[in-house]
């Protein structure tokens, strides 16, 4: 609408180049998600939220901000977003995961990076993305070295505060990690000129904690059999997670639950019952990175869960709410750090452990280890957790790709001939 179009504007957008990228968009939705036979109905809800991603859920922020509340983007799941809700400010996942705006990012990265590092650089330099247009600050992370080093790129662009990620999970990286969440703490209460207290820390740990538990849910509706939820949709909700606001979100996830929770009690699914059920594990797939789910369902099987950071390790590590102090608050959240085992920590053999137990909870019968293309800890990391599947007598099959459709063939024989044979 020009009401948008105004909007954008605003935000100096090159309108020219967001026609071009939305333009592709709703055919690759309704050929990836309407397209599915059986889907729950109060997907309705998610449909709409990503079709009113750069519309309506942008006008909200706008709003929002107008009223003085703080606008910050993240690209990592260790960040704590409970700081930022403390201020009623509004948080946004912004990994980039859009094939359109890699060349734009190998402008200025090299081109043997990861493209969700050259997409979300992209994203910004090409000023497609009303969402980088409208936060007032970035929080990066020392995690991978491409991010940790793009980060001093984007600074150049945004405000890019920079949390020192722990590599190790001892007690010496825990009072790291903690005394960082304390300087985070003091640089959210610089910004929006609030002191953050035990009570509003509370309130931000809640809010975290409720979405996580509804995405829980969602997960553990998927290891039914047959599968309530597709793979697809349930990883088009771990992607919204990172722009929806987050308290109707978490109600709309549980909305949907309930609805699963009926399909599954009639023993009505998306899939046939018996169809191979896959667990995906490896690098996070942002927005709207949905090449791999798509090429795995259309081959028959059903993905039944992702441990990734749009999947598990999203929702894993539940905050305590029952510290008194902000500093007890402040160490809970600490805490998190041993919950999340990301390939970026070592050693990280906890993540094994994670993989073996949601492949037998999901009832999986077999495991695709995904790893975007120069993702160097994924991928160093797949020969130990290849090994230890094939210990434990589950197949995987090792896949590597990034966001263009020229493998998509290739990808295709290598799934059929892995389904095939599980
Ligand atoms: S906790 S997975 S969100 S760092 S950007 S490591 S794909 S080369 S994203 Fe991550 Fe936090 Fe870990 Fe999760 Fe590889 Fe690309 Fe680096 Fe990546």
């Amino acid at each position: 609408s020009e009401a948008y179009r105004e909007m954008w504007r605003a935000l100096d957008m090159d309108l020219e180049k967001h026609d071009v990228f939305l333009g592709a968009l709703p055919g690759a939705f309704s050929e990836v998600f309407l397209q599915q036979k059986n889907r729950p109905a109060r997907m309705a809800y998610f449909d709409n939220a990503l079709a009113e991603a750069h519309g309506g859920r942008i006008k909200e922020i706008l709003e929002q901000k107008k009223a003085g509340r703080p606008v910050a983007g993240t690209f990592c799941v260790f960040v704590p977003e409970e700081l930022i809700f403390a201020v009623e400010g509004i948080s946004i996942g912004l990994c980039g995961g859009a094939q359109f705006t890699i060349p734009t990012g190998e402008q200025v990265l090299p081109r043997n990076l990861c493209p969700l590092i050259k997409s979300l650089m992209g994203f910004k330099l090409d000023r497609i993305c009303p969402y980088f247009q409208a936060v007032d600050f970035l929080i990066g992370e020392t995690t991978c070295d491409g991010k940790k080093k793009t980060w001093e790129i984007l600074n150049e662009y945004v405000p890019t505060y920079v949390m020192e990620l722990p590599q190790k999970k001892t007690a010496a990286d825990l009072t790291l990690w903690e005394g960082e969440i304390n300087r985070l703490k003091g640089e959210i209460e610089r910004r929006s000129g609030q002191a953050i207290s035990a009570e509003k820390l509370a309130a931000g740990i809640k809010k975290a904690n409720a979405r996580r538990a509804a995405l829980a849910r969602l997960y553990r509706a998927r290891q039914a059999d047959p599968a309530p939820i597709s793979g697809k949709d349930a990883l088009l909700i771990s992607q919204l997670a990172f722009f929806d606001d987050p308290e109707r979100f978490t109600a709309q996830v549980n909305s949907l639950c309930d609805e699963l929770e009926e399909r599954i009690a009639r023993g009505e699914g998306v899939a046939r019952k018996g169809a191979p059920r896959i667990l995906v594990t490896g690098t996070p797939m942002a927005l709207p990175y949905w090449k791999l789910h798509h090429l795995v369902e259309t081959a028959g099987a059903v993905i039944v869960g992702e441990e990734t950071c749009t999947g598990t390790r999203y929702f894993a590590g539940q905050v305590a709410e029952d510290g008194l102090t902000v500093e007890e608050q402040v160490k809970n959240l600490a805490r998190r750090l041993t919950a999340i085992n990301c390939a970026c920590f070592t050693p990280n053999k906890e993540r094994v452990e994670d993989i073996l137990r949601l492949a037998r909870e999901a009832k999986a019968d077999g495991v695709i280890y995904f790893s975007l293309q120069f993702c160097q800890p994924f991928s160093v990391e797949g020969r130990l957790v290849e090994k230890a599947l094939q210990e434990a007598g589950l197949p995987i099959l090792r896949l590597e790709s990034d966001y263009s459709e020229e493998d998509a063939a290739q990808l295709k024989t290598r799934i059929d001939a892995f389904l095939e044979m599980i």
